[in-house]
């Protein structure tokens, strides 16, 4: 089975399916995701959690998958729209929006503390809808199974999370050494003095382009982590079907991608599995829209 995968990796990066420069297709913003076969989950003894495997080769349709995380001025567009509630926090002092408009200094940056049912609903609004897992998962690491959306070698300045704050590579063992750096310790502190409110330290979507993965997406490692369709089940992989996965039924928990800029390096990696309650608001989170076809 090894030697199979590692035959089809030759093969797919001899054809050069590796290192594309985005193709922006009719819809602005937007970026093709050929046809075929990638490795999505990790390899038995790898980097991985348990949740990530068995890797196997997963077969996608072509689809449209936007460049960017969905920003706040975006959002802004689908709020005065529709009417649709604004985000925000659970805390009122850490809510970004005010009467219906983000912060003027977040514009540019990922809208977070939106709800798997805001994020869909956006998404709908926009006449596209979110990616599945699988072509979350496609087109943040290619078709040759990249650890990261850059290559297989971790890079604390190439994504927006706790390790590029900290300016050296953070991992957090448990909940515990979470809180020790961000409640009382080093992150707080650079929250505090960087944070939007004192508090949220996105980005603006872009700002880091060697982090791009191979079709040319930003911010796939990073800066708000990212709704996507499909529903959380942590053994999904071992019988989930090889072509177009669309994930378990459920009923409890949503899967998050990406990682964040409160998260571990770990997280970061593009195999990474999180997940949420469909009503959480977290101040990491956020999404990004998909769109079927866009053959040509
Ligand atoms: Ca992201
Ligand atoms: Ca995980």
């Amino acid at each position: 089975m090894r030697d199979a995968l590692l035959a089809a990796s030759i093969w797919l990066s001899l054809i050069g399916c590796q290192s594309l420069a985005p193709l922006l297709v009719d819809e602005p913003d937007m970026v093709l995701i050929p046809a075929g076969p990638f490795f999505m989950g990790s390899p038995e003894g790898g980097d991985g959690f348990s949740d990530e495997r068995p890797q196997r080769t997963v077969t996608l349709r072509t689809f449209r998958i936007d460049q960017h995380e969905v920003t706040n001025a975006k959002y802004e567009q689908f709020v005065a729209a529709t009417g649709h509630k604004p985000p925000g926090n659970a805390n009122p002092d850490i809510t970004l929006w005010f009467h219906g408009k983000p912060l003027p200094d977040s514009r540019q940056h990922p809208v977070v503390n939106v709800a798997w049912q805001d994020a869909f609903a956006y998404c709908q609004w926009a006449g596209k809808r979110l990616p599945t897992e699988a072509e979350w998962e496609k087109a943040a690491r290619g078709t040759d199974g990249w650890l990261y959306p850059w290559g297989n070698e971790w890079d604390l300045k190439k994504a927006n999370s706790a390790s590029y704050w900290a300016g050296r590579t953070v991992e957090f063992k448990d909940g515990a050494e979470w809180k020790a750096f961000w409640v009382t310790g080093e992150g707080a502190r650079i929250s505090e003095e960087r944070g939007l409110r004192g508090e949220v330290l996105t980005l603006p979507v872009g700002r880091f382009p060697e982090g791009a993965s191979p079709y040319g997406l930003l911010d796939m490692a990073g800066n708000a982590s990212e709704w996507v369709q499909d529903w959380f089940e942590p053994y999904y992989y071992l019988k989930a079907p090889p072509t177009d996965p669309k994930g378990p039924d459920g009923v409890l928990l949503k899967v998050v991608r990406g990682g964040s800029w409160l998260k571990p390096a770990k997280s970061l990696r593009t195999a990474d599995r999180d997940y949420g309650f469909p009503d959480d608001r977290q101040s990491g989170t956020g999404f990004r829209c998909a769109k079927d076809g866009g053959e040509r």
